[in-house]
């Protein structure tokens, strides 16, 4: 059988090797073509990617990129992986999905199976994808197969991947759900959970994510009180952690990053309103997780006070700009609406981040500096942003006057100089 990606990101590329190993003839679809060429010179650009497979694969023709859908109708199976963002007015931005089931009708084949993997809000799969596809006359279910099915990657996460983490699928039509079924079954290791619609798997995902929105919300809250209490935050969660059964760990932080975790919620938010629901804790965990850049900032500038130092004139090191720990992705990452503050406040900003050692947001370049004895000593404060395992904490703590750490990062390091913590 060959099946087809669309969209060679970090949930696409992962897939496409997945079934590529598992004996299937892989097309991947991408507009950009420099991803194309890249999947077809077998060279990586996603973390959770291995390199050598992904030559081996290309070297066997189990695989090949192109930009070219009308390849489509040679498909027995397509999965949609194209990015659900939002706009600037907060609201979903389906144009990725909607002009991917668009190649797919141009280019239907009776028999295929498409299946959505983008998160989005539920509903999207029937009144969006299944009316584009059936525009072509074929009917779903009898003609072609449709279902949507989560995608579950967490980037940087060594022990869950595409292919031990258990796959939700959701049909239009029972057939749909067990044809679908059954590819993953033979794709994956894992277990495939079948539910009765499209939009209970797509209300499933946004549920996960939402999950994890609130309850970072929650700590972030937890972490403002505490700091105003004279509470060690770290101490209390270590403490809550001893619960063995009802209590999950939620770590505060300098805010919400990433392109899933900040943005699905609003998936629901949005929908919710055509069903006259506001979905208020959704809006308030969303004030709280944006607040968090603002709180770092006041921080910055309490601490400083302690030392009569203005923030303006300071020289402010940040350690990390991904926006979690082992990544290279600073899309979204709070990091950079905490170097936007300072530098409104008249900071002298710089940052370390050996995975990104530069990049360009809003039309200025930011190069990084490495994390050497004279930075740290020219820093009239470091504050770790980002706990990334290769920083070298010890050296850190030896060397840095005043540490700020926002990510519990040095632990039981010594430090020569003052550590506050969130
Ligand atoms: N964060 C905190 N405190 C925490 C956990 C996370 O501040 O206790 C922050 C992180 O620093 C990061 C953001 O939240 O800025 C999101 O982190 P994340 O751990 O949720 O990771 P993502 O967004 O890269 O991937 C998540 C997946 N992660 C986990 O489940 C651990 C998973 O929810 C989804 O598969 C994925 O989003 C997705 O694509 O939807």
């Amino acid at each position: 059988a060959v099946l087809g990606v669309i969209g060679l990101g970090y949930v696409g590329l992962p897939l496409a090797v997945e079934k590529a190993k598992a004996g299937y003839k892989v097309i991947g679809f991408d507009i950009q073509q420099k991803r194309v060429d890249m999947v077809n010179q077998g060279i990586n650009y996603i973390g959770d990617v291995i390199e050598d497979e992904l030559k081996e694969l290309i070297k066997q023709g189990s695989i090949k990129a192109t930009t070219d859908y009308s390849e489509i109708n040679k498909l027995d199976v397509v999965a949609i992986c194209v990015p659900t963002p939002l706009d600037s007015y907060q609201q979903p931005d389906l144009s990725y999905v909607r002009a991917s089931a668009g190649e797919v009708a141009r280019y239907l084949r009776p028999g295929i199976l498409v299946v959505l993997e983008s998160t989005t809000y539920p509903g999207t799969t029937e009144e969006v994808v299944k009316p584009i596809l059936e525009s072509t006359g074929l009917i779903c279910g009898k003609d072609f197969f449709l279902a949507y099915s989560p995608e579950r990657v967490d980037p940087g996460n060594k022990l869950y991947n595409t292919k031990n983490t258990p796959k939700v699928v959701g049909g239009v039509t029972a057939g749909c759900t067990e044809v679908a079924a059954t590819l993953y079954e033979q794709v994956l290791e894992s277990t495939v959970h079948r539910v009765s619609s499209p939009a209970v798997a797509e209300m499933e995902k946004i549920y996960e994510n939402t999950f994890r929105n609130i309850n970072i919300a929650l700590a972030n809250e937890m972490a403002i009180l505490c700091n105003r209490m004279g509470i060690d935050i770290w101490e209390v969660i270590d403490a809550a952690k001893t619960k063995p059964y009802g209590f999950m760990a939620f770590y505060p932080g300098p805010g919400l990053g990433g392109h899933c975790i900040p943005i699905d919620p609003w998936y629901l938010t949005w929908k919710a309103r055509e069903y006259n629901y506001h979905t208020r804790l959704i809006e308030v965990a969303g004030e709280i997780n944006n607040s968090m850049p603002e709180f770092v900032v006041e921080r910055i500038g309490h601490i400083l006070n302690e030392e009569r130092k203005p923030i303006n004139g300071s020289t402010i090191h940040l350690l990390g700009i991904a926006y979690k720990k082992d990544i290279d992705d600073f899309r979204e990452s709070p990091v950079i609406k905490i170097m936007e503050l300072l530098e409104i406040r008249g900071a002298n900003v710089v940052y370390s981040d050996t995975r990104i050692p530069a990049f360009t947001y809003k039309g200025k370049n930011y190069e990084g500096v490495e994390l050497s004895k004279e930075n740290i000593q020219k820093a009239d404060i470091t504050v770790v942003t980002t706990d990334h395992s290769d920083f070298d904490y010890e050296f850190l703590g030896n060397t840095a006057k005043i540490i700020f750490d926002t990510r519990n990062a040095i632990k039981s390091v010594k430090t020569v100089g003052k550590l506050y913590r969130l």
